[in-house]
């Protein structure tokens, strides 16, 4: 912990170091580098950043964000207690950061381009059209009750309107849980309850590969069970009408009574901006929550150097803004560099799978940001469908979410690319807020190792620890990820447990952050990351708990018991092979009860979830504590029964034995 008063120290004379020092190779790249002695690669940078970390951020934090009153502490942490304080002292508005700020110097650029699912009918909305809409709704939303540091929830698909309902509970300072337009009525349902939300937002109904959602309807049967639940706020996506109730509230006429100007709260640097929730190894996921200075700031750098994001630059992130890629990289990072960014409604393959090229000729996208599951599944219907299209203003490409395969990472890099731009593989977590490992930024030319994230972003020190929690200190290693020092855009709890917070990523390895991810650093230094080393299955790069799957199977009144691993699939990176032993008396034909448990976790908590396979086994194999023992499952799934790893603790091995035969049988037979 230390106090920098400003104007002091390092950034005291900093356009001076500018000026004086030109030919310095960083204070082009980063200008505040000019003020940071002995800095003259970025190699260096990095260095000094790690080393330097109060000094590095001190001077980004105060020449990116605009402040209301300075911060007087850099940051306060002790990651052995899940203490984590950044920019302390220090108020601001982020929705001032990211909209009031561009509209005083450029009101008309386009902010936003929604990318609707009907392919060439995007829409552009400026800047000034969304300090506006957010304004408005911030308004509304006062008047309704919302107050600081309550927290709204919003259920959308990505639009205008939902971008603005993020910042207009920024700007007047209520928290918000986004859930993912994706999630049924009861993940919806436990999230509302969990945030303690009054207000949801959501719209009539999505519009997703030309077919229609209904997203009021389910809202309307998420909040039977949230009393605290207020008003729903409706925005008409399309325009058939749905059952309106007291209770909800038609959005976009209530907004036009609205004044459009809306007085941006002071935030304290460490107030809550957001959470959001996300799978862990037990069944109930965990609200992550954010903060308002940190998030922003590493959102916004991440952003600008990882992708070489400059002035002008279309960036094109397709995520969903229901999870953490769609938070930093398609709202938050692009808009507080007051960047032009894609909300991408659609699919990969909708109308076909020329869609994203189709989008990234017709908007002129600079930057694309994509899923490996995607490309995995467009590498398989050739190359024609990339090539019909101009790509020439492509200068980046990014994926996210998972390991990408180097087939995958070639084809992207050699069709989609043309060998022209660097491919960056982004390693990040909903956990660390904005990116942690990339290739990027790094200088200019140097290599790009298919498949491997690479290299730490700024500030970022991570370490490889073996089984006992002895950090690894050569090269060629393999361990546990974890990161050793604080940053800014990392979360700071999770809402309602911070023990949990405590115990699953302080004190597994104490003073460090452990990611949960398993990786390898090669001879060279480089990172390559393994995959998650709990029982978290990444299914085409969204987060399951195989916890989470059990519950739902279990509660299928013919199951007894459930064990839930994930394999290798081709193009959702891992599947779900769910195992259920049957209740003795349950006389059940095996499809059909096969068919009613995928509509059960479809149903209860998304389709995502739904297992691929389900095979009925009489028991499962359990340690004489009577633990599930999911490691040896996931080795039969996959097929290397020669190597089942150590069954000492088994507490029956003949279960083993009858599970792969019955294993063999099942495949036999599809
Ligand atoms: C941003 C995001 C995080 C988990 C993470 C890891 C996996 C993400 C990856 C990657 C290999 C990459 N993951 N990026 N694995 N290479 N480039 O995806 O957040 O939804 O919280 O998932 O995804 O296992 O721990 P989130």
């Amino acid at each position: 912990m230390s106090l920098i008063s400003f104007g002091s120290r390092v950034f005291r004379s900093y356009y001076l170091h500018v000026l004086g020092r030109r030919g310095c190779s960083t204070a082009a790249f980063m200008p505040e580098s000019a003020g940071f002695d002995g800095v003259s690669s970025r190699s260096a940078l990095h260095e000094f950043s790690v080393s330097n970390s109060e000094t590095f951020w001190a001077a980004l934090a105060r020449h990116r964000l605009s402040w209301m009153s300075p911060f007087h502490t850099v940051h306060d942490c002790d990651l052995s207690r899940g203490r984590i304080r950044w920019f302390e002292g220090g108020k601001l508005n982020v929705s001032v950061n990211c909209l009031d700020r561009h509209v005083q110097t450029c009101p008309e650029k386009v902010a936003l381009i929604w990318e609707k699912d009907e392919p060439g009918s995007e829409v552009k909305v400026t800047y000034r059209q969304l300090l506006e809409m957010t304004c408005r709704l911030g308004n509304l939303l006062r008047r309704r009750g919302v107050k600081k540091g309550d927290c709204v929830t919003i259920y959308m698909p990505p639009c205008p309107l939902a971008v603005a309902s993020m910042l207009a509970c920024a700007r007047i300072g209520a928290a918000h849980n986004v859930v993912f337009a994706g999630f049924s009525a009861d993940s919806l349902s436990e999230r509302i309850r969990d945030a303690q939300s009054s207000i949801v937002i959501t719209v009539n109904q999505g519009v997703r590969g030309g077919k229609l959602t209904q997203l009021k309807k389910t809202v309307d049967t998420a909040v039977q069970s949230c009393p605290n639940v207020r008003h729903v706020f409706v925005s008409m996506r399309t325009e058939n009408p749905v059952a309106m109730t007291e209770r909800d509230v038609d959005m976009e006429e209530e907004m036009l009574k609205e004044d459009a100007v809306c007085e941006p709260a002071a935030m304290d640097s460490e107030d809550v901006l957001f959470m959001l929730y996300t799978s862990g190894s037990t069944g109930k996921p965990k609200g992550l929550v954010h903060t308002q200075a940190g998030y922003l700031l590493y959102a916004a750098v991440t952003h600008r150097y990882v992708f070489g994001y400059s002035d002008g630059d279309v960036f094109g992130c397709v995520a969903d803004i229901g999870w953490i890629t769609g938070h930093s990289y398609a709202v938050y990072g692009p808009l507080a560099n007051g960047g032009t960014t894609v909300l991408f409604e659609s699919t990969p393959i909708y109308p076909d799978p020329g869609r994203y090229w189709e989008m990234v000729q017709r908007l002129k996208i600079n930057q694309f940001y994509g899923a490996p599951t995607a490309i995995r599944l467009l590498l398989k219907y050739g190359d024609q469908w990339v090539q019909k299209y101009d790509r020439s203003s492509l200068k980046t490409l990014g994926t996210v979410g998972e390991p990408i395969n180097t087939e995958a990472w070639q084809w992207y890099y050699s069709v989609v690319g043309g060998e022209r731009c660097p491919v960056v593989d982004t390693w990040w977590q909903t956990e660390t807020g904005g990116i942690c490992i990339a290739p990027r930024p790094s200088e200019p030319d140097a290599e790009i190792i298919p498949g491997m994230a690479m290299r730490p972003f700024f500030g970022i020190k991570p370490v490889l620890m073996d089984s006992k929690g002895k950090v690894l200190t050569s090269n060629d290693a393999n361990g546990a990820l974890c990161i050793a020092q604080p940053w800014p855009g990392m979360a700071r709890t999770i809402h309602n447990d911070h023990e949990r917070f405590k115990d699953t990523y302080c004190q597994q390895y104490p003073g460090y952050f452990s990611t949960g991810d398993g990786a390898h650093r090669s001879k060279d230094g480089y990172y390559q990351i393994t995959g998650r080393l709990d029982d978290v299955i990444n299914v085409s790069g969204h987060r399951i708990g195989t916890a989470e799957i059990e519950d739902v199977v279990n509660q299928c009144p013919e199951v007894a018991e459930s064990a839930v691993v994930g394999y290798s699939h081709d193009i959702k990176g891992e599947g779900v092979y769910a195992f259920a032993v049957l209740k003795k008396s349950v006389e059940a034909e095996e499809g059909v009860l096969s068919k009613q448990l995928k509509d059960l976790v479809s149903q209860k908590i998304a389709k995502y979830a739904s297992p691929d396979c389900i095979q009925f086994v009489e028991r499962l194999p359990k340690t004489r504590s009577g633990k599930i023992m999911r490691r040896v499952l996931r080795k039969i799934v996959e097929g290397d029964t020669s190597g089942l790893g150590d069954l000492s603790t088994v507490d029956d091995p003949a279960v083993i034995q009858e599970i792969i035969q019955s294993h063999d049988k099942h495949f036999r037979k599809q």
